[in-house]
């Protein structure tokens, strides 16, 4: 059988809400769950297959969307709370004894600080925006696919609609290059 890319685009797509405006994320813990409430809906949500984006066990790709870090609180059990990599761009505030990834945040002059990387999948609520592209696709390889499957991989995205991207998507790539020319002193009009 073919490897899961990821359990909400193995099943197909589900559409989100635009009048759906944040619920709660859970560890995958039995008891004494790490709740995260997020007071917005995602955006930019799309499928990555970076080395370091947590992914459920048996995926080759994570979900992973951002939200205002305004709008992020730690509602229950934020001791349990550790950060995965403190030298990392987005600093990702993991379980301690699951594992799971609930929310990355950036602290450091960076294009998308402010905005905190969540996980949906983590939530029972229904409504959070639908996966719009999936990015890093090549990275995969270096956590063992076979390059010669990445033709299948990328089918897969575009059997669901998806675009491809072996980095981010061209609006979230002329973001990125925007911060960077306007750090070098470049004003646009
Ligand atoms: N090929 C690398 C890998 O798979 O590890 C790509 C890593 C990478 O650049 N990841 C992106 C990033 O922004 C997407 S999450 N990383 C910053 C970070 O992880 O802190």
């Amino acid at each position: 059988m073919a490897p899961s890319i990821h359990p909400l685009i193995d099943n197909g797509i589900t559409q989100g809400s635009n009048s759906f405006s944040g619920g709660k994320l859970h560890c995958h813990c039995a008891s004494d769950q790490i709740e995260i409430t997020l007071n917005s809906n995602v955006a930019h949500n799309h499928a990555c297959g970076c080395s370091k984006c947590w992914k459920p066990s048996g995926s080759l790709f994570s979900i992973v969307g951002v939200v205002p870090r305004d709008a992020v609180s730690v509602t229950a059990n934020a001791s349990k709370l550790s950060i995965v990599d403190k030298e990392a761009t987005i600093q990702r505030n993991a379980c301690k004894d699951c594992g799971v990834h609930l929310f990355g945040r950036i602290e450091k002059d960076h294009p998308f600080k402010g905005l905190d990387f969540v996980h949906v999948e983590l939530s029972d609520e229904k409504g959070w925006q639908e996966p719009q592209f999936a990015g890093f696709v090549s990275s995969i390889i270096e956590q063992g696919s076979h390059p010669n499957e990445m033709d299948e991989v990328r089918a897969r995205f575009k059997a669901v609609g998806l675009q491809t991207y072996d980095v981010l998507s061209p609006v979230l790539m002329d973001l990125i290059s925007t911060f960077t020319a306007q750090k070098s002193g470049i004003r646009f009009a």
